[in-house]
C-alpha cells in the first residue's frame, strides 16, 4: 500500500497523486493541516523536513520530483526510450524551477504588495508571462500535442498541466484566470490534458480548488481571435 502525505491543496502533490490513481494499485491520501505538518517534523517523519512524502512498502521517498518519477513508473507511463525519458525529465526540471519566482511572495504579508509583486510577474516580459510562453511554445512545437512529442502522456504533461493551471484557481491573491487570455496555446494544452479521460475521470467531483483542471474551466477567458 502506498500513501502519500501532503497538505489538502495541490501544490507539489497533486501530479503524484493522480499518478498514483493511474497505476491502478491501492492508494491512501493522507492530508495534514499546519500542525499535523509541525508534529511529523517534530517526531523526525520528515527526512528532509518537508512534505510531501509518500510512505512505500519499502520506506519513505521524499521531494517533489523523486515522487512523480517514481510514481510515474508505477503508472506505467515513463518512456521507455532512455533519451524520451530524460527530455520529460528535462522539462519536469524546467517547470519545477519556475516555482522559484513564485515561493518568495507567501512570504509578503502585506496582501496589496503581495498581490502587486505578483502582478509584475505576469505582466509581459515578466518572470512568470516568460515561463507560461516558453510552455506556449513547447506546446506549438510539439509533434503529438505532448510536450515531449511523446506518444501518449508523459509525467512532463502532468506537471506542465497541474503545476500551471493550479496557479489560478483562486488559491493564490492576485493570479486570476483572466491572466490566461494571453496564452491561447496552453488553453489548447488544458482542453487537450483535461478532456484526457484519465484526467477527466480523475476529477468528476466538486472539489473546490480542482476546478481548473476539469474541461471548459477557462472557456471565458479564450480570446475571440482564438474561437
Ligand atoms: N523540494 C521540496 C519542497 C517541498 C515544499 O516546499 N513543501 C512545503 C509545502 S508546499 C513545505 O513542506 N513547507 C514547510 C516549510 O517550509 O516549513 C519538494 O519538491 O518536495
Amino acid at each position: 500500500m502506498h500513501e502519500i502525505v501532503y497538505f489538502d491543496s495541490p501544490g507539489f502533490a497533486e501530479v503524484s497523486r493522480f499518478c498514483l490513481e493511474l497505476s491502478g494499485l491501492e492508494w491512501k491520501n493522507t492530508t495534514v493541516d499546519w500542525d499535523g505538518y509541525t508534529k511529523m517534523k517534530e517526531q523526525g517523519e520528515l527526512p528532509w523536513g518537508y512534505l510531501p512524502i509518500i510512505r512505500t512498502p519499502e520506506g519513505v521517498i521524499c521531494e517533489s520530483n523523486a515522487l512523480l518519477r517514481y510514481t510515474g513508473a508505477l503508472a506505467g507511463i515513463e518512456p521507455k526510450d532512455l533519451f524520451t525519458r530524460a527530455k520529460v525529465d528535462e522539462l519536469v526540471e524546467v517547470i519545477n524551477g519556475w516555482r522559484q519566482h513564485f515561493i518568495p511572495t507567501f512570504a509578503i504579508d502585506d496582501l496589496d504588495e503581495k498581490i502587486a509583486a505578483r502582478q509584475v510577474m505576469f505582466d509581459d516580459g515578466g518572470k512568470m508571462d516568460l515561463a507560461l510562453k516558453a510552455v506556449s511554445d513547447i506546446v506549438e512545437n510539439s509533434t503529438t500535442g505532448w510536450l515531449a512529442s511523446t506518444d501518449d502522456m508523459t509525467i512532463a504533461d502532468i506537471k506542465g498541466f497541474m503545476d500551471t493551471f493550479m496557479m489560478f484557481s483562486g488559491q493564490f491573491d492576485g493570479v486570476v484566470p483572466e491572466m490566461l487570455v494571453k496564452y491561447p496555446a496552453l488553453l489548447a494544452f488544458h482542453e487537450k490534458m483535461s478532456n484526457d479521460e484519465r484526467v477527466k475521470n480523475y476529477y468528476n467531483n466538486d472539489d473546490e480548488i480542482r476546478w481548473v483542471f476539469r474541461p471548459g474551466a477557462f472557456d471565458d477567458f479564450k480570446s475571440s481571435d482564438n474561437i
